[in-house]
């Protein structure tokens, strides 16, 4: 089902028009309301007056996480602070989360982009969402709630976790669509074969799952293992959330809601535009947000864009689903980590070197596992194995805290942690995914 024929099927000139009216009307709402961007585009000696047609966003500065972190936490608010009415966060590079700020148009356009995405893997009215993205501040849970709310189907707001409660809800009250992390939708599948539960004989039948990286195997195994079609569907806090982009039925690629996000590909070591079907990192344009737009994104993950008509009608440009990021982000269980958030928090914590490895395996359980080895400091080694013990403790508590995520705790002697002369090799990822 299309959720909105009017824009997602719209000729290419009307919606570049449409694109073209937004962009001015951004540019110049920065320039007035955010002194952030308006030293961004007087450097570059830019007004809106400069862009005449859609090509002409290469003149326009990027925004980059950096600078998201350096404006935290209202610095990049471009309306008055009465008009918010919610707040999202995601992890950063270091101690400060990345903010988006929404207000009731916002909310809007997060709920129409949703209801696009889950219209593309099939949702109706008729549907009942057990939606185990997690609520809170991360945006899957909120997002996927609104868009289902949005098509008129029945939300069960499950959150992340309790699976045991998940799989009960999912019997009993016959739900038809699954919306969470690939891995947590294959985790299930686990725990219902211990319990018994004979998922193929369910009506659920089709899911939406994104956050994480995952692979074409693992859409297979998910959609064997449940009987159901498993979609793709991207987003990232810093635009809106989830649905920014998501495959339709062909699954060839994943439509960008681009009425409302305007996408290029660029160069991430020279910052030049690429062409259509070339690789390269991924920049968004919020088109109609009012509480924290933002100019040309990076968003440091690797793709390309590919236009041309696709068999389900719509005429969006599409994505390729991602190759992976510029940069060092892991994504844990769903939760966005970055080394350098672990090692300063090392660098506080008594007895602890700044030396680590983290090992990712992905056990049977199809969840990640992660180990972090940390080096301890010469004078402590010596000492009994009951102070050990606390500070392996306190390591593991600092690190749930900061990372929300549970790390088991290794500690090792002094030295052993493999020096390198160049970069620093701080993962070993096992996962295979
Ligand atoms: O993960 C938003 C989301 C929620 C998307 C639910 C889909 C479903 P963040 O926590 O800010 O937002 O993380 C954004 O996650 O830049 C990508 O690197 C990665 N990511 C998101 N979706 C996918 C996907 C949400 N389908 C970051 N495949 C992004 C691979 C994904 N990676």
């Amino acid at each position: 089902m299309i959720y909105n024929p009017e824009y997602e099927c719209m000729e290419t000139e009307a919606r570049e028009r449409l694109q073209l009216a937004h962009l001015k009307n951004l540019v110049e709402m920065l320039y007035t309301n955010v002194p952030f961007y308006r030293k961004k585009m007087d450097a570059l000696h830019v007004t809106v007056r400069d862009i005449h047609s859609l090509k002409d966003i290469a003149k326009l500065p990027f925004t980059t996480k950096d600078d998201l972190r350096d404006n935290y936490p209202h610095g990049l608010l471009a309306c008055p602070k009465d008009r918010i009415v919610e707040v999202h966060m995601s992890s950063g590079t270091t101690g400060k989360p990345v903010v988006d700020e929404y207000t009731l148009g916002d909310i809007n356009i997060w709920r129409e982009a949703m209801a696009r995405t889950l219209a593309g893997g099939g949702c109706t009215r008729d549907d009942i969402v057990q939606n185990c993205y997690g609520y809170g501040l991360f945006t899957g849970g909120p997002g996927a709630h609104y868009g289902a709310m949005a098509i008129g189907a029945e939300v069960l707001p499950m959150s992340s976790g309790n699976t045991a409660r998940q799989l009960m809800v999912m019997q009993d009250f016959g739900s038809t669509m699954l919306t969470c992390t690939p891995s947590y939708a294959l985790y299930m599948t686990e725990e219902a074969e211990e319990a018994g539960i004979d998922l193929k004989a369910l009506p659920i039948s089709k899911g939406c799952f994104g956050a994480e990286p995952w692979s074409e195997n693992m859409r297979k195994e998910i959609e064997k293992r449940y009987g159901m079609k498993a979609y793709d569907i991207y987003g990232l806090t810093e635009i809106t959330g989830p649905g920014v982009s998501f495959e339709c039925e062909a699954q060839d690629g994943l439509h960008v809601n681009e009425d409302l996000f305007f996408p290029e590909i660029i160069d991430p070591a020279t910052g030049k535009s690429l062409p259509d079907g070339e690789k390269g990192e991924l920049v968004f344009t919020t088109l109609t947000k009012e509480g924290t737009p933002l100019l040309r994104y990076r968003t440091r993950d690797i793709t390309y864009l590919m236009r041309g008509a696709c068999s389900c009608g719509r005429t969006t440009v599409r994505m390729h689903r991602l190759f992976g990021r510029t940069d060092d982000m892991l994504i844990i269980r769903g939760v966005n980590v970055f080394p350098s958030q672990i090692e300063q928090a090392l660098i506080a914590i008594e007895g602890s070197e700044p030396q680590y490895l983290i090992v990712l395996n992905r056990g049977e359980s199809h969840l990640d596992e992660v180990e972090l080895q940390v080096e301890v400091k010469k004078e402590f080694f010596g000492d009994e194995t009951r102070s050990l013990e606390a500070l392996r403790a306190k390591i593991e508590g600092v690190m749930k805290s900061k990372l929300q995520i549970g790390v088991r705790v290794k500690l090792v002697e002094p030295k052993t942690i493999e020096r390198s002369i160049g970069k620093a090799r701080r993962v070993i990822d096992n996962r295979n995914i």
